[in-house]
C-alpha cells in the first residue's frame, strides 16, 4: 500500500511539474536589423550583436538594432513549441559591464506580439537606475502578460527608449519567455 502511495504521489507530482510555468526553450531568432559584429580594440574580442545573442543564456552578449537613431520601430522575434506563456523576462540593455550598461540605449516602451493575434504594450523602468551588482543575479525585468497567450513566437518592437549616454545603439542582453508548453 505504501508503495501504491508513494507511486500516486510520484505521478501526482509531474502532474502538477508539466503544468508549471518555466522558462521556455528558444529554437530560432530573427531581428528586423542588427547591429555588424566589431572587435574590441584593446582586449581583440569578438562582439557579435545578431538576434541570437538575446536568447544565448550569457548577460555579457547582446541583440543590438542597427539603424540610425534610437532603432524605433525595430524589432526581434523569438521562437520556440506551442506554448501557453504567461510572461517575459528581460535582461534590458547591454549587461556586459556597469559602464556598457550606461553607454548604450535600452527599451524604454515596447509592443510585444504574439501567434494568437494579441498585442501588449509595456513600459520598462530604466536599469541604469537599478544596482547593477543585484541585477546581474537575476533573469532581468520580470514582464507578466495581461493574459497568457498561446503563441510559438514573440515579437518586441521597440517604440521607445532610455538614450545610451556614449552610442545610440539599443541593446537587449537576454530575453526568457515564461510559460507551459501545450505540444
Ligand atoms: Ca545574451
Amino acid at each position: 500500500m505504501k508503495k501504491l502511495l508513494t507511486v500516486f504521489t510520484l505521478l501526482l507530482s509531474v502532474t502538477a511539474y508539466a503544468d508549471y510555468e518555466q522558462p521556455v526553450s528558444v529554437t530560432s531568432a530573427r531581428a528586423s536589423s542588427n547591429l555588424p559584429a566589431s572587435v574590441e580594440r584593446s582586449t581583440g574580442q569578438y562582439n557579435n550583436y545578431e538576434s541570437w545573442s538575446a536568447c544565448d543564456g550569457n548577460y555579457t552578449t547582446a541583440w543590438v538594432e542597427g539603424v540610425r537613431g534610437q532603432g524605433e520601430g525595430q524589432w526581434i522575434e523569438l521562437y520556440f513549441a506551442e506554448t501557453e506563456l504567461n510572461a517575459i523576462y528581460i535582461q534590458n540593455g547591454y549587461w556586459k559591464t556597469p559602464e556598457r550598461l550606461a553607454q548604450n540605449s535600452r527599451l524604454q516602451r515596447i509592443l510585444v506580439e504574439f501567434a494568437d493575434g494579441g498585442a501588449e504594450e509595456f513600459v520598462l523602468p530604466d536599469p541604469v537606475r537599478e544596482n547593477y551588482w543585484e541585477m546581474i543575479t537575476t533573469p532581468g525585468t520580470r514582464l507578466d502578460l495581461l493574459r497568457p497567450h498561446r503563441t510559438n513566437f514573440v515579437r518586441i518592437r521597440i517604440l521607445a527608449t532610455y538614450r545610451g549616454s556614449r552610442w545610440t545603439d539599443t541593446c537587449v542582453s537576454e530575453i526568457i519567455p515564461l510559460g507551459i508548453v501545450r505540444e
